[in-house]
């Protein structure tokens, strides 16, 4: 069997990472792709995602807590690194099931995932050459022009850390209006656009700054794209896995794995 492809969810506290994974890896299952979810939020107390291979079988922020009189920042720092020696037995474990595609929920402060030592460590053990990384967008930042450029921008740095394939994705789609979401597109694909709707909404103080930061965004490279996505209505989830699997597959399909199941 070819190794699986592995995406990584990350993006800001609440962007809907975990919704996200268990609406895609519903949406895979019943269209007949064999997922594994893996859950590396030691402090997960999310019931929906019922993952597959979870990291708190190894790491707890709550006993962390309690074993070394920790507070919360302190114990998610200690586990963000006790992860990274466990991550053998998680790769292990999500071997075992074999499945096609393995969807991997982060810790909810992208810090802990993208500002670690760790991390890298983490992603490299688990990564085969099929692996690529999801950044979701949350509207309620992504929706003013400031707000998205400082979303690109942490996106450029994730992709700065972990070297891999980045797919930029708007999630909760549902709670724009459809005019809000024209706006965001074409922002996405038209950076003339965007640079407009930076230095109109900025303050004449900061236009400038803007302006550079815009620079930089641009001079990373073309602004691929938003994809819109809805873990609520599930639109968009069909389209992240095409575009997944261009990254994963040079545009080959993959058969489903067995029939898809009928509604
Ligand atoms: N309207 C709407 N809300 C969503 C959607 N996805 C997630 N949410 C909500 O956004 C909040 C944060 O979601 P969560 O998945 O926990 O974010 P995480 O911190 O990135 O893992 C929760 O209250 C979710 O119910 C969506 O597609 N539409
Ligand atoms: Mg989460």
């Amino acid at each position: 069997m070819d190794e699986p492809g592995t995406i990584y969810f990350t993006g800001t506290a609440g962007a809907g990472k975990t919704t996200f994974v268990r609406a895609l890896a519903d949406w895979m299952k019943q269209a007949g792709y064999e997922t594994t979810v893996v859950n590396l939020d030691p402090g997960s107390e999310s019931t929906s995602l019922d993952p597959d291979v979870d990291i708190r079988e190894w790491v707890r922020l709550d006993d962390l807590q309690d074993e070394y009189g920790l507070g919360p920042n302190g114990a998610q720092i200690a586990a963000a690194d006790m992860i990274a020696l466990k991550i053998f037995d998680v790769k292990q474990a999500v071997e075992e099931l074999k499945t096609d595609y393995v969807l991997v929920d982060t810790p909810g402060q992208i810090e802990l995932f993208a500002f670690r030592e760790a991390s890298k460590a983490i992603v490299d053990a688990l990564s085969g050459d099929r692996s690529l990384v999801a950044f979701l967008f949350d509207p309620a930042l992504a929706r003013n022009a400031a707000g998205f450029v400082s979303l690109l921008m942490l996106s450029a740095t994730v992709e700065f850390r972990f070297r891999l394939p980045m797919l930029n994705v708007l999630t909760k789609s549902d709670v724009l209006t459809p005019e809000q979401l024209r706006e965001l597109t074409r922002w996405a694909e038209d950076p003339g656009e965007l640079h407009d709707a930076v230095t109109r909404d900025a303050p004449t103080p900061d236009v400038q700054l803007s302006t550079e930061l815009f620079r930089a965004i641009e001079s990373l490279g073309p602004l691929a794209g938003l994809l819109a996505t809805s873990a609520r209505d599930g639109s968009g989830l069909e389209p992240f896995y095409q575009s997944a699997q261009r990254v994963f597959g040079g545009g080959e399909d993959l058969e489903p794995s067995h029939a898809p199941a009928s509604d």
